[in-house]
């Protein structure tokens, strides 16, 4: 039975979706409309009671999280190059994945949907702002991250070749847009870096099967 990837376009599910297209085994792929609240629907609740994508099925099993689905899907096919071999550069790929995950992502969260954290209007808008500034403070680190990678030698983060941290970096650029912060002429490298990303064959293809583009109109 082939894997099984529940995903919304644009969502941090690009992630495990670009890390299957680099495996290139066949898998179903799964559209979730969120903007429909599918999600929310009791269907989709009985797959995660979270209520949120990316979700794998490997057969009988379910699993959630970005860092354990596509540490899963590493052990799976360890010569798909989803991480770095060296040990210590796979720790730091890992490292960053976290950050990502755990810093990157919840800050956009407050300027894409402040009001999961305050009630008000005004609340809202000042936890935006802030959230806005936070996250241009991370793009700033994210991009010191990749021109670090290059002095080094490696056109990627995860080293010659794209990986796991250079999808979900590629997800939170595309998403430095969507909040409106279009941070392109500030980081030009960043934004290189993006589209050498988004041109990968594996980046591609989940790009076009989610119907998204790099370049994306501010939604906020
Ligand atoms: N920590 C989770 C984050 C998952 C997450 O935030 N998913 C978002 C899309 S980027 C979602 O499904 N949001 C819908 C909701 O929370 O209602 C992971 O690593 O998978």
């Amino acid at each position: 039975m082939p894997l099984k990837l529940y995903y919304a376009p644009g969502t941090c599910s690009l992630v495990p979706h670009i890390a299957l297209e680099l495996i290139g085994q066949p898998f179903e792929a799964q559209l979730v409309k969120m903007h429909k609240g599918e999600h929310r629907s009791p269907e989709f609740l009985a797959v995660n009671p979270a209520g949120q994508v990316p979700v794998l099925q490997d057969g009988d099993e379910t699993i959630t999280q970005i860092i354990a689905i596509t540490l899963y899907l590493d052990a799976l096919h360890p010569q798909a190059g989803l991480f770095p071999q060296e040990l210590l550069a796979r720790t730091h790929a890992i490292e960053t994945l976290a950050w990502l995950n755990n810093t990157v992502h919840t800050t956009f969260n407050r300027v894409f949907k402040p009001e999961g954290a305050v009630d008000g209007e005004e609340m809202q808008a000042a936890v935006r702002a802030k959230g806005k500034q936070g996250y241009a403070a991370l793009m700033e680190r994210l991009q010191d991250k990749v021109v670090a990678a290059r002095a080094a030698g490696n056109d990627y983060l995860n080293g010659a070749s794209i990986g796991v941290v250079d999808a979900y970096a590629l997800t939170v650029i595309r998403w430095s847009q969507l909040g409106g912060m279009v941070p392109e002429q500030q980081w030009p490298q960043l934004w290189d870096y993006a589209e050498r990303v988004a041109a990968q064959p594996a980046a591609q293809r989940a790009m076009e099967r989610e119907r998204i583009r790099l370049r994306a109109q501010p939604l906020v």
